[in-house]
């Protein structure tokens, strides 16, 4: 006699797939149709306010006292982010050296960036030999796998912004680590004819091979400063004011294959159109006072307050004053996203697609 057969339900089917490690098809089919018109944003828009973070900061110098080859950077955790990150894809945390301190060398296949809040050319961060003085406002690269220590021999606190790509390069499972072998700091390489960003300008040697990645670089606000007011003239973009672009000198393209750093100033009572994109960002608040909107949630940031904005959440800045400029650095992922042409923007792509200015007309002012 044949046994009754028992109809099993889909649900302790898939329970029972699940169990021997295999997963249907239709699990994706559910998981892909609610991502029609889009992904969910990956954590939430979150800001670390200034006061709050120079307070911790100002405690971990006492609990910390020297840091070796770790660091005094306090990071960002986005709430909605478990497995931590302050957006999927980047960490970001502000660092703190005391006078005097030497953050010992060390490399790592985490690419960084540095955006110096407290410093003056003193202080400086030795990168693969090359020493970068960090002035206020000054850009520092330490791209994936080069020697990096960082120096205070004032008699002053200094303070800088550390963006890393941890949670891309943790989720790829690729993170190398080693300590610099045999000494604190780097040796520094002292003839400056040595220096690779000696080679990165207007000139380079005719009889070298160039390397054109992963170099050294340091952005002076000195010379960034002139370049962003000279473009602040120009109308911008409606979706991120005046929005520049640091690039690496050797390709014309980001600065790191992972991060892309930005100046953006929006002019006093500026508020830029809502839009979203597939590539996610964190901000450090150079200057300003102002109010970014992702979503339903309304951010107000001041100077020195750090904030995030998931992929794929429809946003808007708004300077709120009516005579002060504002400005911001931020740090975006769209190299990785574009990288495999996965970059999209709604309601349009405003990125390098206008026009360049054309040659005046004959008669033209
Ligand atoms: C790191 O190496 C530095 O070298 C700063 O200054 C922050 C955060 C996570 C992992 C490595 C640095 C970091 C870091």
């Amino acid at each position: 006699m044949a046994k009754p057969q028992t109809k099993k339900s889909l649900e302790s089917f898939n329970q029972e797939l699940a169990e021997i490690h295999m997963t249907g098809q239709w699990v994706y089919e559910d998981l892909l149709t609610a991502c029609i018109g889009g992904p969910r944003p990956r954590g939430d828009a979150f800001l670390w306010p200034w006061k709050m973070v120079n307070e911790k900061l100002t405690e971990a110098c006492d609990v910390l006292e020297e840091s070796f080859t770790a660091r005094r950077s306090l990071l960002f955790n986005n709430p909605a982010l478990p497995m931590g990150g302050t957006t999927h894809t980047m960490l970001m945390g502000i660092q703190m050296i005391k006078a005097g301190e030497i953050a010992w060398a060390h490399r790592h296949t985490l690419a960084a960036i540095r955006f110096v809040v407290k410093g003056d050319g003193k202080v400086f961060t030795v990168v693969n030999g090359e020493k970068c003085p960090m002035e206020v406002n000054d850009l520092i690269l330490t791209p994936q796998w080069t020697w990096h220590d960082h120096q205070n021999p004032t008699a002053e606190t200094a303070m800088w912004v550390d963006v890393l790509d941890v949670p891309f390069m943790l989720g790829l499972n690729q993170p190398f680590y080693e300590p610099y072998p045999g000494a604190k700091v780097q040796a520094v390489r002292e003839k400056r004819s040595e220096h690779l960003q000696q080679r990165a300008g207007w000139v380079r040697p005719a009889w070298e091979t160039s390397q054109k990645e992963n170099l050294p670089l340091r952005y002076a606000w000195q010379d960034i400063e002139p370049q962003l007011r000279a473009l602040a003239e120009s109308p911008g973009s409606p979706y991120d004011g005046v929005a520049l672009e640091y690039i690496n000198p050797m390709t014309g393209g980001p600065t790191l294959a992972t991060l892309s750093c930005w100046i953006q100033l929006l002019r006093p009572g500026e508020r830029t159109k809502k839009h979203r994109h597939t590539s996610s960002a964190v901000y450090f608040v150079v200057g300003g006072e102002g109010t970014t909107i992702v979503g339903e949630k309304s951010m107000d940031w001041t100077k020195n307050d750090c904030f995030a904005v998931p992929n794929w959440a429809w946003h808007e800045h708004v300077n709120r004053s009516k005579s002060e400029e504002a400005l911001l650095f931020s740090v975006n992922d769209a190299p990785i996203v574009s990288a495999f042409g996965h970059y999209r923007e709604e309601p349009e792509n405003s990125l390098h697609t206008a026009q360049i200015p054309a040659v005046p007309a004959p008669g033209a002012k």
